[in-house]
């Protein structure tokens, strides 16, 4: 299992021009000629070339027209190199026949089955299991491809770009011949056969061209595409007016497939999707999956310009495509809805699982230095973090440059393959900055703490920050230099307003106003002093505004601070902040003396100063609540106020955590909060049932949000089963029921015999539909009660269960060992072995899920005895794979750097 090292990158020897496939599909295999017309990069280099292609029987090889004998070729499991020839100097034509068994390929990599199905996953190195090729994304060609199967079995027949020609073949065969003009990489061929219902809308593009939409799902699920239809052409609109972009071909597909292992995939023309990522109607699916699919659809369909029309010269710049592209599906949702709500969803992910991932053993730059197997690099860090670093780029330059910048890059290196260096490289151009500092970002792993100590005179009226930074050693990477990077702050004064405040000129570091998140700082230094003259009174700070950087904030707090940040901070992104900031704090006190040993028996004791902290912090969320309050003018943002830390997200800022311990904790701060907004909360909930939008899809859908985190608040006090279970029977829209679903479950069965009855409930109303089963297996997979091992493996021989589709294992192995604290981490580690040998069993049929499925347990070095060594004990394991089998390069590397 050898690493590939981005310094170690050379061009290819050889190009190719242009790809003309034909292939021929049958039920128990596929013939594939690949036909490529190839030339050297430098002819008198004679060097020979090298193909890669796995999992291929290779039937024939020939250079234009004359056919290759053993002598000529040597093949591997990894490709095959050809001796060079005198042909060779000359442009030549190389064509290959192949036969591949994509009904047996489990992997779902390259050409596979999903059901009736034939679809392709080529993103990252798929393409080399279908035909032999150079696989790599600086290798870009144009393509042909002719798909020939059966007429009544696989009446649709897509590939990427227009479609040329159709015609029978024989009595009951037929074939389509499919070009692509725009020159692409590998990664983005595609290929879809089946039978398939057609959706179809059509985009009048900003120079007046019409485009055809086309949504391909399986018969029956027609009246699910409307939401993708309509979140398409916003997306295409969007990104014409914010980026000047427009779409390129007459003809945009988008295939809904059932088994696959990501999201979506952007390949040219010919997007497929995950069906839960395109599939959405008012019954079925929650307020949050119509937003997942709005944003990934845009997603998608922005890579048209960032990632297909411009692409990655290797791997390594993987974020070239994916940090800028999330960086402009996080600007599009947010102009479609709430800005603020959808900052604090990105920052809760981000801070929760990025921060987890750059402190554990797998962390790695935005632009990392080497891997195993590329899969494992489609990570947090890759695609929010590199979406953060882009952010910042904008925030530095503002939106006039920042656009500028783009175009310079789109216009400069459409159809090129290239490097972070280059975008970065544009934006300095155009704003004549010097990035090289700022580029840390991309080379440096690990996340940057900010240590921040103030001082006050009240004689002079001077207040002065210093501001230290520090970047924590990650594996491979010690020293780390200091970063550059935008640190927008205010100075909030008693009556709530920003003070009008200037920096002082012995401040060491430049500031400028920002938009919209008060003063921007930009900081390089290790230690920064910046200092402000002529304030009145000592201010509160607010630091980080709008999460500016991707780093974790120190600043020694008082509670009265806080507050006052709660209520009056003009940035809404801080103003939840501080209440996150208060809910840690809570939590960690009442760890500290259950640590302590004060109150670790039976729950029983919060003491009473924490006691008058939490009833502090709850009064202010109870002002959230109050009607006719601000906050809840703008109900979505108000649910945010309302919700503590999730867990994941507290001891992720902890060292050495004892599991069980912290939960308890955790589970008893919560509680009390809860019970101090038990009135509010029903209140509010009661009111927001009565309000006449609460039932409209679009419209509702903030009211909800608040209406059930209300709900939220209230399961997790005893006595509001009936209640929940009102909730759920009688919701009529899927967000509500699962609202209602996930309240009763926090109810155990000594309690309640709701939660069991809404089990079966759910089930016999929704058996036939398989993605919202997904959420059946899910909730309950996350339960302390529901979900324990015993349910978990009754839930996987569940005649709904599929071992196969990675939708299924996610929602049950993966949330069991993701989000369900309590039973996952037992101290007696059933729950890791387990899922360990889970991990081992998928990996022989499904590496990239098994490698996902192993993030858990790489984790050991963060919790105490006896979590850590039962979860190195199980890593160990999967290490040294029982005989007969043998680990994949995806898992390999993810067990080898986790027990470093
Ligand atoms: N399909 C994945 C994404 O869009 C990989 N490109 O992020
Ligand atoms: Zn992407």
């Amino acid at each position: 299992n050898q690493a590939v090292y981005l310094r170690d990158y050379t061009p290819p020897a050889y190009t190719i021009d242009t790809v003309d496939l034909y292939v021929d599909l049958h039920e128990d295999h596929a013939m594939v000629t690949g036909t490529l017309n190839i030339q050297a990069a430098k002819a008198e280099a004679k060097a020979d070339l090298w193909l890669h292609g796995e999992s291929l029987e290779l039937v024939s090889v020939t250079i234009n027209g004359t056919r290759l004998t053993e002598q000529d070729f040597r093949i591997d499991e990894n490709g095959m190199l050809i001796t060079h020839r005198t042909e060779m100097a000359q442009p030549f034509v190389l064509e290959t026949v192949s036969r591949i068994r994509p009904q047996d390929n489990t992997r779902l990599e390259g050409l596979y089955r999903s059901k009736n199905l034939f679809c392709t996953q080529c993103e990252a190195e798929g393409f080399r299991s279908i035909t032999w090729f150079l696989d790599r994304p600086d290798v870009m060609a144009t393509y042909r491809c002719t798909i020939e199967a059966d007429r009544e079995k696989y009446p649709v027949l897509l590939s990427n770009g227009n479609l040329i020609g159709e015609e029978p073949v024989g009595e009951n065969r037929h074939r389509a011949i499919w070009e692509d003009p725009f020159r692409k990489p590998s990664y983005l061929f595609a290929l879809v056969a089946g039978t398939l219902d057609r959706v179809e809308d059509s985009f009048t593009t900003m120079s007046g061209r019409n485009i055809d939409l086309h949504i391909y799902v399986d018969p029956g699920n027609s009246g699910k595409c409307r939401h993708a239809l309509d979140s398409l052409k916003k997306a295409m609109r969007w990104d014409e007016e914010r980026y000047g972009r427009e779409y390129d071909l007459d003809l945009f597909n988008i295939v809904a497939v059932d088994d696959f292992n990501m999201g979506a995939m952007e390949n040219k023309s010919l997007n497929i999707f995950n069906s839960s990522c395109v599939l959405a109607d008012t019954a079925t699916a929650s307020d949050a999956s119509f937003d997942r699919v709005e944003s990934i659809v845009a997603h998608e369909y922005f890579h048209n310009w960032s990632g297909n029309r411009v692409t990655c010269r290797d791997w390594f710049q993987l974020s070239l495509k994916e940090g800028f592209t999330v960086y402009r599906d996080a600007c599009f949702s947010a102009d479609m809805h709430s800005p603020v709500v959808n900052r604090i969803e990105h920052v809760r992910f981000l801070r929760t699982a990025q921060f987890a991932e750059d402190a554990g053993p797998m962390a790695h730059a935005v632009r990392p230095e080497s891997y195993m197997e590329i899969s494992n690099f489609y990570t947090l860090t890759i695609y929010e973090k590199g979406a953060e670093v882009v952010r910042m780029i904008h925030l530095l330059l503002g939106d006039e440059l920042f656009r500028r910048g783009s175009d310079l890059y789109f216009d400069r290196f459409d159809g090129q393959a290239v490097t972070t260096e280059d975008f970065v490289a544009c934006m300095e151009e155009v704003s004549d900055r010097d990035l090289s500092q700022f580029k840390l970002w991309y080379s440096q792993a690990g996340t940057p703490c900010v240590k921040v100590k103030d001082h006050y005179n009240a004689k002079t009226g001077e207040y002065r920050l210093t501001i230290r930074q520090h970047i924590p050693d990650t594996p491979g990477q010690t020293g780390k230099q200091p970063m550059h990077f935008p640190f927008c702050i205010g100075l909030v004064s008693d009556d709530g307003k920003d003070f009008e405040a200037r920096v002082a000129s012995e401040s060491t570091a430049t500031a400028s106003v920002s938009d919209g998140h008060g003063l921007m700082i930009e900081l390089r230094e290790t230690e920064e002093t910046v200092v402000f003259k002529d304030i009145a009174h000592k201010p509160v700070v607010s630091l980080n505004r709008g999460f500016s950087a991707p780093v974790r904030v120190e600043y020694d707090y008082d509670t009265t601070e806080l507050l006052h940040l709660m209520q009056y901070d003009s940035d809404g992104f801080n103003r939840w902040n501080a209440g996150q900031i208060l809910a840690l704090s809570l939590f960690d006190r009442v760890l500290g003396r259950a640590s302590a040993g004060e109150n670790s028996q039976g729950g029983s004791a919060i003491d009473e100063a924490d006691m008058g902290f939490l009833q502090e912090y709850a009064t202010a969320l109870k002002q959230y609540l109050k009607p006719g309050s601000t906050s809840r003018q703008d109900p979505a943002f108000c649910a945010l106020l309302l919700q503590m830390p999730e867990f994941s997200a507290w001891i992720e800022r902890l060292p050495q955590v004892d599991i069980q311990l912290a939960l308890g904790c955790y589970e008893q701060a919560t509680l009390e909060v809860c019970s101090q907004l038990e009135q509010s909360a029903r209140q509010c909930y009661d009111e927001l049932g009565a309000h006449a939008d609460i039932g409209q899809r679009e419209k509702g859908a903030a009211l909800r949000a608040l209406r059930n985190t209300c709900l939220g608040v209230l399961s997790r006090l005893p006595g509001h089963d009936e209640l929940a279970w009102q909730h759920f029977d009688a919701a009529k829209l899927m967000t509500d029921q699962l609202a209602g679903f996930r309240a009763l479950l926090r109810y155990p069965r000594s309690q309640s015999s709701r939660p069991a009855q809404a089990i079966e409930a759910f089930e016999h109303q929704w058996q036939q539909d398989s993605l919202v089963m997904d959420n059946w297996f899910g909730l309950q997979a996350a339960s302390r009660d529901y979900g324990t091992l015993e349910d978990i493996e009754r839930l996987s021989e569940h005649r709904l269960f599929s071992r196969f589709n990675p939708n299924k294992l996610r929602s049950l192995f993966s949330t069991f060992a993701g989000q369900n604290w309590a039973c996952f981490h037992a101290t007696d580690g059933a729950g890791y072995r387990f899922i360990r040998k889970t991990i081992a069993e998928l990996d022989q049929n499904n590496p990239q899920i098994a490698s996902r499925m192993a993030t858990p347990l790489t984790r050991w070095r963060k919790y105490a005895e006896p979590y850590s060594s039962l979860l190195k004990a199980e890593l160990s394991a999967l290490a040294k794979p029982v005989e007969g089998t043998e680990i994949s390069k995806d898992l390999y590397e993810i067990v080898y750097k986790s027990l470093q």
